[in-house]
């Protein structure tokens, strides 16, 4: 153990650590350890109240996860059908050896790509699912899936228009702006970074003014918005097109900015006016659209255009759409329009993308090798063929829909074994119960995580893997600091669990790799902060870094994403081919796809209310991320289940005529499947519109309605043509029966 203040009277230790989980934040905790047994957790203490890094309500309720009686202590083999969670103790070795044998048989009856490998659940360094990749490229590869899940939207807007994701500020810049609007973005539920609450209570005490644009009254807009503007799900790119509009009529665009900066404002400008399609954007046209008033779209447009500086949150939920990067692209051209971009108090894309410096963690880690299943395939970060050209990966919202159709539907591979190193795929993806007709196709699964989740449930072997709390590791800051951490072990791992980089270095073992693997983890932790130059610029001391948990950077002012290319654009460009902000985009425009424009638009889709699927199914559905989770992570905690329990948000105007009131179990449905869940009738939520928060367990009866409550049962295993996965995308019923 290490990194321990002791406090001698009660024996107890202090371990400072922070959680791993992709929650959203990274916060420093201490965890009093006495006699091997974490007794009580505690966040920052740092000195100076105003630069603590203070853990939300999951952090504080750890312990109720890492001593959870359910916890997997000992590998499993499946005994009933898939999908049952029928398992029976086996050992390590046995485990190892089956799934041996098994990589064995698929590779030579099938070939490599019929092993499908993917993962997630820890945000660390070292004890991550590298080494197990790097294995499984050792023995020839394996299919897995491209996307981000979480933000293929803005990144495809963001690389469109920069040509880079570092489009973030350091959050202390809120503080620097007169005008915050919060464009589908809650960080006081969602949380988008430690430092975020903080900084946006330092805007509120300065007077800034901040609305709220969102279907919901969420945690947010109750708590710190001067304003609340309800919008119907997927019309924000018509209201902010319309902005355009009012600024474009008054005259009110940083027209110098346009000119200097920005290549494409003219194209844009022809559709906004109607001059391309016929069609004004005029806040009329509109407010038909989105359900926000003539009034307040004109309103909005001249304080966004007249108040210096502003900045506009746009960020990945509304994104997460049938076309979701519209609306990212969109915001940026109306950052543009504003002048806001590359100076303080401004914004590029809001939300969570990144800033500089927890990013330097990627390039700490035990080196990978090409996987060469993918071999001679394009390269696949960062640039537009990421979405669009990619061939032999699956899309992250596709991989069900790959396992049941396989190379003949154009997919890659016909996949007969999956390896799921953590994430929990059968509840957290769209369209669960094609997820469970997938699961069922394949000859063999094994899945790896801390409990026996829904997808662990369909599994062959199950892994039991140790929390954050019981190794050492870095973790990174989210959305990226600006600091550094370092996780300490509290604890012994739980019965006989591993880590990920330690089940990869079994892998290699049982494989017969020699030599995969020779250090230790203190020596592997060293080697990443010493020798990788962006840890050791910063970090002077190992031991120091790993005592404190955390080394936070001295920043003279807030980090602002571009403030070089405005500063001094002659020597700095943009990344793009016209090396300056491109509302247009040449490359877009080559891929001549109507739903993919080269100018940002909107653009009506499946599922939305003008879809006559409306008839059958009149409700749109939302699925944000829960407050009391890590999407499925901490779900079983009971604590936190007692904070907030799990129920669909409704209105009373929808819910009079169903005979729905408050607290009644109900059943939301469509042709996709069919959830029971508790009405929780409230006016935070539009009409027409209704919400489940994401990572309920799917836990279907035997009739198929999903007892679990989770939102994916009802959403599309679909995605955007810029590559979003579109989860927010979905027409509903509600009945009491
Ligand atoms: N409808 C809808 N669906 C969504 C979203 C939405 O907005 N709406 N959001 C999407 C987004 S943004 C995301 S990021 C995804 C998240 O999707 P996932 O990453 O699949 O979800 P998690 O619940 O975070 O799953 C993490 C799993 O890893 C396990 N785990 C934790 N630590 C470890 C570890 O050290 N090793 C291993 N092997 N396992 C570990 C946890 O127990 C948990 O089961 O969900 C997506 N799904
Ligand atoms: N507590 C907690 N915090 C988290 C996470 C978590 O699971 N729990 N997950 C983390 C992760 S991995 C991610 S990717 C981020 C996710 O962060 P986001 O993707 O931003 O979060 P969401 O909750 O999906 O969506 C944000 C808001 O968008 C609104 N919204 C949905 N559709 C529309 C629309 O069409 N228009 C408008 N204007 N608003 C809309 C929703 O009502 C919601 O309030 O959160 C991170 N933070
Ligand atoms: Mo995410």
């Amino acid at each position: 153990m290490s990194a321990e203040d002791k406090n001698v009277e009660n024996e107890e230790m202090i371990v400072r650590c922070t959680s791993a989980l992709d929650c959203g934040g990274r916060c420093p905790l201490r965890l009093h350890v006495k006699d091997g047994v974490i007794v009580k957790i505690e966040g920052d203490d740092f000195a100076d109240p105003e630069k603590q890094l203070r853990a939300c309500l999951r952090g504080r309720a750890y312990r109720h996860w890492i001593y959870h009686p359910d916890r997997l202590k000992y590998p499993m083999k499946r005994v009933g059908e898939r999908g049952e969670g029928k398992v029976e103790r086996i050992s390590w070795d046995e485990a190892m050896d089956t799934i041996v044998k098994q990589l064995h048989r698929i590779k030579e009856t099938y070939g490599n790509s019929a092993i499908f490998f993917s993962g997630g659940g820890h945000l660390g360094a070292l004890h991550t699912i590298g080494p197990l990749a790097r294995a499984l490229s050792m023995f020839g590869g394996y299919t897995t899936s491209y996307g981000n899940i979480s933000s293929e939207g803005p990144v495809y807007a963001v690389m469109t228009s920069y040509g880079d994701v570092m489009v973030g500020h350091s959050r202390d810049d809120l503080a620097n702006t007169k005008l915050i609007i919060m464009w589908g973005w809650d960080p006081v539920r969602m949380i988008s970074g430690t430092d975020c609450v903080h900084s946006l209570m330092k805007a509120k005490e300065n007077g800034t003014r901040i609305i709220s644009i969102d279907p919901r009254l969420t945690h947010s807009g109750a708590t710190y918005a001067d304003e609340w503007i309800p919008i119907i799900p997927g019309t924000d790119t018509a209201m902010m097109v319309s902005m355009a509009y009012v600024m474009i009529k008054e005259n009110l665009q940083d027209q110098a900015f346009l000119d200097k900066y920005t290549v494409g404002f003219d194209k844009f400008k022809d559709y906004v006016l109607g001059i391309e399609d016929g069609v004004e954007k005029t806040p009329a046209w509109a407010s038909e659209i989105c359900g926000v008033p003539v009034e307040t779209i004109t309103r909005l447009a001249r304080e966004y255009a007249t108040t210096d500086p502003a900045c506009l949150m746009d960020c990945q939920g509304p994104a997460r759409s049938a076309m979701g990067e519209q609306y990212n692209r969109c915001a940026i051209a109306l950052t543009t329009m504003t002048g806001n971009i590359g100076k303080p108090g401004g914004s590029a894309c809001g939300g969570l993308m990144g800033i500089p410096y927890g990013h330097m963690f990627r390039s700490a880690g035990i080196p990978g090798m090409r996987n060469p299943a993918e071999a001679g395939g394009p390269s696949i970060r960062g640039t537009l063929d990421l979405n669009l050209r990619l061939v032999r990966r699956i899309h992250v919202n596709k991989v069900f829909d790959a396992f049941l159709e396989g190379k003949k539907a154009g997919y890659p591979a016909d996949i007969k074994m999956a390896w799921f190193a953590g994430g929990n795929i059968m509840t957290q993806r769209g369209n669960i119960n094609k997820g469970d007709r997938a699961m069922k196709s394949l000859e063999f699964i094994v899945s790896q995580d801390l409990f026996l989740t829904p997808t662990a449930r369909y599994a062959d072997i199950v892994l039991p893997v140790m929390s954050f709390a019981e190794k050492n590791d870095l973790t990174r800051p989210w959305p990226s600091g600006p600091y550094l951490t370092y996780a300490n072990k509290a604890i012994e791992p739980i019965g006989e669990c591993k880590s990920d980089w330690e089940i990869g270095n079994l892998l290699a073992e049982k494989l017969g790799y020699e030599d995969f693997d020779n250090n230790t983890e203190d020596e592997w932790l060293r080697i990443f902060v010493e020798k990788n130059p962006e840890y050791a610029q910063y970090i002077k001391d190992y031991d120091t870094f790993k005592h404190d948990g955390i080394y936070r950077m001295e920043m003279e002012e807030p980090y602002i994403a571009f403030k070089k290319q405005i500063e001094d654009p002659e020597n700095n460009p943009f990344n793009t081919p016209s090396g300056k902000i491109e509302i247009f985009s040449e490359r877009v425009a080559e891929l001549n796809n109507p739903d993919c424009p080269p100018i940002p638009k909107y653009i009506s889709t499946w599922e939305d209310r003008n879809d006559p699927l409306m008839e059958k199914y009149p409700l749109q559905l939302l699925s944000p991320h829960p407050r009391v989770r890590a999407h499925s992570t901490l779900q079983n905690v009971d604590w936190l289940e007692e904070v907030e329990p799990h129920a669909v948000w409704i209105n009373p105007v929808d819910a009079e005529p169903r005979g729905i009131r408050d607290g009644d179990e109900v059943f939301v449905f469509n042709d996709r499947g069919k959830l029971a869940i508790k009405a929780w009738v409230t006016r935070r939520i539009i009409p027409g519109v209704v919400s489940i928060y994401e990572g309920a367990w799917y836990d279907p009866d035997e009739e198929g309605i999903d007892r679990g409550g989770c939102v994916n049962v009802l959403t599309n295993d679909a995605y955007s043509p810029g590559g979003a996965a579109a989860l927010k995308t979905a027409l509903v019923q509600i009945t009491t029966t």
